[in-house]
């Protein structure tokens, strides 16, 4: 069986379109199978020929759109086969809870019991009171999740992360019923919101009292071996506080406010009084990327441009609470630049959709310059859909770390210019992102751990190295033409830049995962979710 048709290896929807690739050098004939039977269900003829620079590849579409029974299927063209797939009614659902899941398997500071997390079962874990950097004095920062492959709590991947869930609950409410298998501490919020708030209770402990400013991480000085979280016991050590850290606290509390004012009125005024502080404290810090104290090795986070933070946090703080001055600070950067962006680094895109949804009145002209700004950006991006053999919104320079949260966001931004425009192509363009991240790629694997034929086996995540079985619904980082690390420069030298991904254990800079690749796949999908429940 060959290596050469490349499917979503967890499914199709009924009513949507559905793609297929077929690398290779002719024009074929291909037949859907239905795996019972044995009886071709469908059959046609691949595309035309696109080639697609990033994989050094050529690549032909399949199309089977017209196929909706739902069933198991496979391909079959030439000598090649694809592996086994769904067309099923809302196919995701069981990723999209195991995805959810993860959340809670990420928690720190407390225990977790075998009844919910099986295997990755754990006593408490980082429970001491952490060194402020630089001084004897020990703080209580208890609790959060664990950011990624490492044990490390640091602000700002965080506040990306519930802004992410925080835009899935707005766009899908439903999910806020979701259950996913998890103690819920507050049963009338639901599983998720409830689920948030544990990270949230962690975040107001990174608040310095005194002045509001918000410290960037939680960390031991370095990284650990590959082992349980409650046997790293090096002294926890909380950096300086960072502008960065303090807007995005600011921003993602004042997006938190409505989603827990209706269940706990006093955990609302927290969070308003929290998000407040920490915009005035940014106002009068120093404009200063992070930097790592000398000692201390751990992720960085250190972000490069910092308007986008406080254009974020303005806008954020305007549609919670109204203020002028919010709104008059996003109002001249919006003049000045508008940009777009869903990740750590970048945020634009989270202040432009706080601001077109604000229900405080707001400057019209301003809304549709935003709204038009992201069509445009939404166009550009379907120009290289089109010359992607993926159909994907990549080229070969895309492929940076964390190259699948990337793509993800280049599919909420194509579902943001839908949600304001109405051009569905942009929705059909965006579900082959989806498509992609579940095998229809050049590597030819599901990048979410636990799914697919060809599954990723040896994330770099320690509970899952520790237990030596991938812990599942975890989104994988994807290729890195980089290659920031050793063994990744070992495997991967001179692989074209999409296929420059290694599934080995200690390739951090494409075989890892995070909490902000998982939340970015649950936005997209709870978008995806609830457009498809409308074309129903
Ligand atoms: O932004 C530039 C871009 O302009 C340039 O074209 C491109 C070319 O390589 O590089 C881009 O920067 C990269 C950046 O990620 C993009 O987000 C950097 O090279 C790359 O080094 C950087 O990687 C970050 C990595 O930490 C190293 O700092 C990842 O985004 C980030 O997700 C990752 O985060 C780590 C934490 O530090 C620790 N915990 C695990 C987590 C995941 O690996
Ligand atoms: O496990 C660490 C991972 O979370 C980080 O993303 C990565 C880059 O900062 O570093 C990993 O830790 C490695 C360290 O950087 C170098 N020594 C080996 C560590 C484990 O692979
Ligand atoms: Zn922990």
């Amino acid at each position: 069986m060959g290596q050469n048709i490349l499917v979503d290896e967890i499914g199709y929807l009924p009513m949507d379109p559905k793609r297929a690739v077929y690398r290779g050098e002719e024009t074929l004939q291909f037949s859907v199978i239905d795996k019972k039977t044995g009886e071709e269900v469908y059959g046609g003829v691949t595309g035309r020929e696109i080639y697609c620079k990033a994989a050094e590849e050529k690549n032909r579409i399949i199309s089977f759109d017209a196929l909706t029974e739902p069933g198991e299927y496979y391909i079959k063209a030439g000598d090649e086969e694809s592996v086994t797939f769904e067309i099923k009614d809302w196919a995701y659902r069981d990723a999209m809870k195991s995805m959810l899941k993860f959340f809670y398997l990420q928690r720190c500071g407390t225990s977790l019991p075998k009844e919910h997390a099986g295997i990755y079962a754990h006593d408490k874990c980082h429970d001491t009171d952490a060194r402020i950097y630089g001084t004897d004095t020990f703080k209580n920062v208890s609790g959060g999740w664990h950011d990624a492959g490492d044990f490390g709590r640091y602000i700002v991947p965080a506040a990306v992360t519930i802004a992410d869930l925080f835009l899935a609950l707005e766009l899908d409410p439903d999910l806020a019923k979701q259950d996913f298998d998890a103690p819920v501490d507050y049963p009338e919020m639901g599983p998720l919101l409830s689920e948030i708030k544990y990270e949230i209770d962690w975040m107001l402990k990174m608040q310095d009292e005194k002045t509001g400013e918000v410290y960037h991480k939680v960390t031991c000085m370095h990284f650990c071996d590959f082992f349980m979280p409650e046997d790293e016991k090096d002294e926890l050590v909380i950096s300086p506080t960072s502008y960065a850290a303090t807007l995005d606290f600011a921003a993602s509390l004042a997006m938190a406010i409505k989603f827990f004012k209706p269940y706990d009125a006093e955990y609302a005024a927290v969070l308003e009084s929290a998000s407040k502080k920490a915009y005035d404290a940014a106002m009068k810090m120093e404009v200063k990327s992070f930097r790592n104290p000398e000692e201390i090795v751990t992720g960085e986070y250190g972000d490069e441009g910092l308007e986008d933070e406080l254009y974020w946090a303005s806008a954020e703080l305007f549609r919670a609470f109204g203020d002028e001055k919010y709104r008059k600070t996003f109002e001249e950067m919006a003049y000045t630049h508008i940009s777009h962006g869903y990740g750590w680094e970048d945020v634009y895109s989270f202040g432009n959709v706080a601001y077109i949804l604000s229900e405080y009145p707001l400057d019209e002209t301003l809304k549709n310059i935003i709204i038009a700004a992201i069509d445009a950006k939404a166009d550009s991006l379907m120009t290289l859909c089109r010359s992607n053999g993926y159909n994907v919104s990549f080229n070969e320079k895309s492929f940076i770390w964390g190259s699948n949260m990337y793509l993800i966001q280049n599919a909420c931004h194509l579902y943001t210019a839908y949600f304001f425009t109405r051009k569905e192509y942009y929705l059909e363009a965006a579900i082959e992102h989806v498509h992609y991240i579940f095998g229809k790629n050049p590597c030819n694997i599901c990048f979410l751990t636990g799914y697919g034929t060809n599954r990723v086996m040896n994330p770099h995540h320690r509970p899952s190295a520790a237990k030596k079985e991938p812990m599942p619904g975890m989104i994988i980082g994807g290729p890195d033409s980089g290659l920031h690390d050793p063994t990744a420069e070992k495997h991967l030298q001179g692989m074209p830049a999409a296929k420059c991904y290694v599934d080995e254990l200690l390739s951090y800079s494409t075989n890892e995962i995070t909490l902000y690749w998982n939340s970015a796949m649950i936005c997209m999908l709870a978008q995806f979710t609830k457009d498809y429940k409308e074309r129903k």
